[in-house]
């Protein structure tokens, strides 16, 4: 089974409760097993600037589903999580679930392109991605710590160490 990437993003009402719930909620997709979640990040927003700073996570996975059933699982518990489309591009949410990446499938279809069309340039991924797997590599892109030299930061912050561990360095 392909090792799946997924990032986690919220930055409206609970966020830390979001992105927690949000992995349990891929946990219980059946087809995905063995997931691990990253550390949490604090990064501004990238776009508007209007808006909360976000919190960040990255989980990795084994996934027997196609990546459109995938895709579609992740859209449904974005909805459970009181994810509404907003016509403006890149405003707040409870929950976005974008796939990183698919083992190393690289895939350009009208609805989903993997790797994900910005990874190599958000620290609020590739930071939480080395974490998981340091000598991962990006399909068409490289190694992610070169990845991450170049990426721009956002201001981000360790917020939350691990999964169920409090955090002393979250400043
Ligand atoms: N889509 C295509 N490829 C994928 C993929 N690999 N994973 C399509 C998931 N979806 C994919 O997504 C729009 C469409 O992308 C989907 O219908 C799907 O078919 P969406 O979640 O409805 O909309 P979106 O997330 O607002 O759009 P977009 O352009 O994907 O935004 P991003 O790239 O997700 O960025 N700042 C900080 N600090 N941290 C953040 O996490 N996130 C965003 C959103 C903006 N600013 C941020 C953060
Ligand atoms: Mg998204």
């Amino acid at each position: 089974m392909p090792r799946v990437f997924v990032a986690l993003g919220s930055n409206l009402g609970d966020r830390e409760a979001h992105l927690l719930q949000g992995a349990c909620d891929i946990c219980d997709v059946a087809g995905c097993s063995d997931l691990v979640s990253s550390s949490i990040f604090q990064t501004a927003p990238m776009g508007p600037q209007d808006q909360p700073d976000y919190l960040n996570s990255v989980c990795a996975f084994e996934c027997g589903l196609e990546p459109h059933v995938l895709l579609g699982e992740l859209q449904a518990i974005e909805l459970k999580h009181g994810r509404v489309k907003n016509t403006k591009r890149w405003s707040a949410r409870p929950l976005d679930l974008d796939i990183l990446l698919y083992g190393t499938s690289q895939i350009a279809s009208v609805d989903l392109t993997i790797p994900h069309i910005g990874i190599a340039q958000r620290s609020f991924v590739l930071w939480p991605l080395a974490e998981l797997d340091s000598e991962l590599d990006v399909p068409g892109l490289g190694g992610v710590q070169a990845l991450m030299v170049d990426c721009e930061r956002f201001g981000i912050q360790r917020y939350r160490t691990g999964p169920g561990e409090s955090v002393q360095d979250a400043k």
